[in-house]
């Protein structure tokens, strides 16, 4: 969702770093770049304000204009800046130790309430904790509908109670949690189109009867600053306690995400990323600095890697990537497990330096499958050692997959540019930042 601010960023900073010798008046010129390029973005223009301000103050300070490699600096100071802009830690929800524990879902009509308690629920049962979803947005029958078929899509239990009241159908679903021993409670609240009086007053009775653990705002990132304006109100009428940032997969410029937490001055703890029920993500402000400065982000997708295929084939595709000895065979490992973790181009735009690489590449699921296909007409010899296919091997390989020499042919060029890639990245340095911010300089 980033993709513009970060191509302007990267494109400020390479200019900075071209720089031998920085001036005040370079990186007074690269503030007012990344200023504009905030403000692009929708970011709120105080806190764009505040933001270079306070990196500026930083970057004139002597010792980084005295220091070896000025320009990676300021990198680092801006990716610094981010971070706290973005809250600094990563805030954790609520722990599920009681029974049950209770969070409250709330936000405007069409924010993706209803989804995220299905994803709260998916996340819960796989940590082996029983949920109950229920069903307090009476207003449209359809809603209510929509909650039962998402709780039956992944096997929890829903409640609701006929011809009740919000505040009533919550207080009786914590009674029967506590019955049943049911260890999260997550309540799908009624939204509007606008924040209003009546709606505020009822989230708030909501609040007093069952003194929920977490109260969470779902912001659509799309909405740009009404999603921060909404997130204020939000948080001075209810008190939230975190903010659940949701449709980041989409084409929203990022202002929100940047500002919220300044703005609305309560912490994100949550990306939702896809309509799907497992895109949930927790919310790593430093991650997703490094994100926004095309700095990539492994270990979110390693972590992604590690809940969908097992550990030891995440090591073994992690530590070949990096030593960029990634062959045939690999390949046809890894397209397997990759499928299940997602669309192919939102993974790679993880990869530190990957994102602009998979611009234009268009991987779409039949590609993969004749991919696939030409990979296993290969022998082993051939997938471990691409080098050796000659013309008739080549003719070989395509009679046997029913392809034509020609597929053959593109799926090797592709195969070397992506090792090539991949062997650029692996030798990549970032020179000038601390530990662990750059993965492959820790
Ligand atoms: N792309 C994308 N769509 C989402 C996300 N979260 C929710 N949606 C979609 O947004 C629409 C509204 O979501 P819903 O949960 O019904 O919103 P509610 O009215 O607040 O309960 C639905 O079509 C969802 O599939 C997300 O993170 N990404
Ligand atoms: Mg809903």
């Amino acid at each position: 969702m980033f993709g513009q601010l970060t191509d302007k960023l990267e494109s400020v900073f390479k200019k900075l770093r071209g720089t031998g010798i920085l001036t005040e008046k370079n990186i007074k010129d690269a503030m007012r770049q990344v200023r504009q390029a905030l403000l692009e973005a929708d970011v709120n223009y105080k806190v764009a304000k505040q933001f270079v301000k306070s990196v500026e103050q930083k970057a004139v300070g002597t010792d980084v204009l005295k220091s070896i490699e000025p320009g990676q600096q300021v990198v680092k100071i801006v990716h610094d800046e981010l971070v706290a802009l973005l809250g600094g830690k990563a805030e954790p929800l609520a722990a599920i130790d009681k029974s049950p524990t209770v969070y409250m879902v709330c936000g405007l009509q069409g924010s993706g309430k209803t989804t995220l308690v299905g994803k709260l629920a998916l996340q819960a049962k796989r940590k082996n904790k029983k949920s109950l979803m229920v069903a307090a947005d009476i207003y449209r029958p359809a809603a209510v509908k929509q909650l039962q078929v998402l709780a039956d899509s992944i096997q929890v239990e829903h409640f609701y109670v006929e011809d009740a009241g919000p505040q009533k159908i919550c207080a009786e679903a914590v009674k029967h949690a506590r019955k049943d021993f049911i260890d999260l409670v997550i309540l799908d609240t009624a939204g509007r189109l606008h924040t209003d009086d009546e709606l505020m007053a009822e989230l708030q009775e909501i609040k007093s009867a069952v003194k929920p653990d977490e109260i969470l705002l779902v912001a659509d990132a799309m909405t740009g600053q009404d999603a921060v304006n909404i997130a204020r109100e939000f948080n001075e009428r209810l008190g939230l306690t975190g903010v659940a940032l949701s449709k980041l997969d989409g084409d929203a410029r990022g202002g929100a995400a940047l500002s919220i937490r300044q703005v609305a001055g309560c912490p994100i703890k949550l990306a939702s990323v896809g309509e799907k029920l497992s895109e949930l993500e927790p919310f790593h402000p430093d991650r997703m600095a490094s994100r926004i400065l095309g700095m990539g982000d492994i270990v979110s997708l390693v972590e992604k890697a590690e809940e969908t295929m097992d550990m030891e084939k995440a090591a073994r595709m992690q530590e070949k990537l990096l030593k960029s000895k990634f062959d045939f065979e690999d390949f046809l490992e890894q397209m397997g497990q990759l499928k299940k973790m997602g669309p192919l181009d939102s993974l790679l735009g993880m990869i530190p330096g990957m994102g602009k690489a998979v611009k234009n590449v268009q991987i779409n699921e039949r590609d993969m499958e004749r991919m696939v296909a030409i990979i296993k007409s290969m022998t082993v010899e051939e997938r471990r050692n691409p080098s050796i296919i000659d013309g008739s091997r080549k003719k070989r390989i395509a009679r046997g997959s029913g392809n034509s020499v020609q597929s053959v042919n593109q799926l090797l060029k592709q195969f070397h540019a992506m090792q090539k890639m991949i062997g650029n990245i692996g030798k990549m340095k970032f020179p000038g930042f601390p530990k662990g911010v750059s993965p492959f300089n820790p």
